[in-house]
């Protein structure tokens, strides 16, 4: 649309030598890999000692890395709204963390970032962890035949999704809206309320499972596994859990060569290191840290093989790739695999207090790289203030795509920042929690808003922040949120809470 538009301008005015060097040059392409649950403190360049990130780390050593950008919240589901569609989902009060059988949250008619590339002639593209819903209502979803409406009427020409998360049913991946390899002879069936009568279910049958839940999980058994979520039949489709990071980091690496001539948009989401955490076999046991950490060096070696896909194409140079997590890091997340026990000195969270679900830094302060050889050519490090939700803005002003004046209202064009030509950047963002509680981070300052949720999640021990009493921290003298100077400085955070009272009534 935008180009015919620019054609036809061109044309009136009379400059016809073209090709100039807007048309003549390709757009950048962009890929998006986001992690899951992959944590501040995670990889080789954020200072883990113990881990071997070393893909990751030459990104973080050709691009920018920030230290203070952030997932819109300390979940999944909320975080991925908010980076595909430039909205806080705080707005919304059907954001939280989805079932495998919610309809689709983002309607076809918001406008997301993969439309906005679309719209701009990209190839557009989903490959990974979905956990944003399909179908129009919950629970009737045909996995049999076309889950629709799905990533297609949002943007993406083409998708190759796990629908919800590696715990959730359906176990299978979707391609295009279909179940990959099904069997018509033997049909999905999914619930999440109730039980198929003679199926087996990590509750009765824990002598048929290779890992064990520690909290919830006693459900449908898949490869073994227990899961969240009921699902009979299927066979031929169900994926196995070794075989995932390869699959989707194949279906990646086929839509980068299918379209390595065009523009193209990649949105990678991973399934590592999201539980249940069961890597492939080259990485078992190497990380000596179990399942948690071999997952870390899978993850590790998916990006390489993205680079090196990128490379051997000779499209490397155009390539922008913006490499991020989507909530920071638990331990048991509801299994048993020895994430605690087998921890040692790595700290997830960095310095950061809280962790995955909290409001606390660590939960959603994340990993951040920006990598384009062709423009950045001085590598560096970033403490400006960011968040995913400006990828949206900055990526359309890096492409020249108009946003229609009702999308993606919360996103900011952050642009010379993520290029790392500026350290200014947001005055102030919101962090959002597992139970809704917010804060607002500006400059040195962040404010909590007080809140009666719990002060633990009990499942994973993770401090959730949740405080009857506001609370101030100085991100700067204490970055590890241990001193709340709510009464030492009133004026601060009345300034503070009726910044984000302003912020939730915008429309
Ligand atoms: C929790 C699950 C956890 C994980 C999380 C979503 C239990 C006990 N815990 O409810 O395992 O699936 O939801 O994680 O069921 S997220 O990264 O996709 O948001
Ligand atoms: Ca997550």
């Amino acid at each position: 649309m935008k180009t015919q538009v620019s054609l036809f301008s061109l044309t009136i005015t009379g400059l016809a030598a073209l090709p100039t060097q807007g048309f003549s040059q390709k757009q950048p392409n962009v890929i998006i890999i986001l992690a899951d649950d992959i944590g501040y403190g995670d990889l080789g360049w954020l200072g883990a000692k113990t881990i071997a990130t070393p893909n990751v780390n030459r990104l973080a050593n050709e691009g920018i890395r920030f230290t203070n950008c952030h997932a819109t919240s300390a979940t999944s589901t909320p975080s991925r709204y908010g980076l595909l569609t430039g909205l806080y989902p705080w707005r919304r009060d059907d954001t939280g963390i989805a079932p495998g059988d919610a309809a689709m949250i983002i309607k076809p008619e918001q406008y997301t970032i993969a439309d906005m590339f679309k719209n701009s002639g990209y190839a557009t593209g989903a490959v990974g962890k979905w956990h944003l819903g399909l179908g129009d209502l919950a629970g009737t979803q045909d996995w049999n035949g076309l889950v629709s409406p799905g990533l297609k009427d949002i943007g993406f020409d083409y998708s190759f999704i796990m629908a919800a998360t590696g715990d959730r049913v359906p176990c299978v991946f979707i391609e295009n809206g279909r179940t990959v390899k099904l069997d018509k002879q033997d049909p999905i069936k999914v619930s999440y309320s109730t039980p198929f009568p003679n199926e087996p279910t990590g509750k009765n049958n824990p002598e048929l499972l290779r890992i064990h839940p520690s909290d919830g999980h006693d459900m449908a058994i898949v490869d073994g596994i227990p899961r969240i979520g009921y699902m009979r039949g299927g066979k031929s489709a169900l994926w196995h859990d070794e075989d995932i990071a390869d699959r989707i980091t194949d279906k990646a690496l086929d839509f980068i060569q299918q379209n390595q001539a065009k523009p193209f948009f990649l949105y990678f989401g991973t399934n590592d290191i999201h539980v249940p955490r069961v890597p492939n076999e080259r990485f078992v046991g190497k990380s000596g840290m179990g399942p948690r950490g071999d997952a870390i060096l899978s993850f590790d070696y998916c990006v390489g093989r993205v680079m090196h896909a990128l490379d051997s194409l000779g499209i490397a140079d155009n390539t922008l790739i913006i490499l991020s997590s989507d909530n920071g890091p638990v331990l048991d997340d509801g299994y048993k695999d020895q994430a605690v026990e087998l921890l040692g000195t790595h700290k997830p969270g960095g310095a950061y207090r809280g962790g995955k679900y909290s409001i606390f830094e660590a939960g959603t302060r994340v990993p951040c790289i920006v990598w384009w050889k062709k423009e950045i050519k001085k590598p560096s490090v970033s403490n400006a203030l960011v968040s995913q939700i400006d990828y949206f803005a900055s990526l359309s002003a890096l492409i020249k795509s108009n946003i229609p004046v009702n999308a993606a209202t919360d996103s900011k064009n952050e642009l010379n920042a993520l290029l790392g030509k500026s350290q200014d950047a947001r005055d102030y963002l919101i962090e959002q929690n597992i139970n809704n509680t917010l804060s607002v981070v500006s400059g040195n300052w962040k404010y909590i808003e007080p809140s009666n949720g719990p002060k633990i999640n009990v499942s994973t021990n993770t401090e959730l922040g949740n405080n009857t009493l506001p609370q101030l921290y100085n991100l700067k003298t204490d970055n590890g949120e241990t001193k709340n100077i709510a009464k030492k400085f009133p004026q601060k955070v009345e300034h503070l809470k009726a910044l984000l009272e302003k912020m939730k009534e915008k429309k």
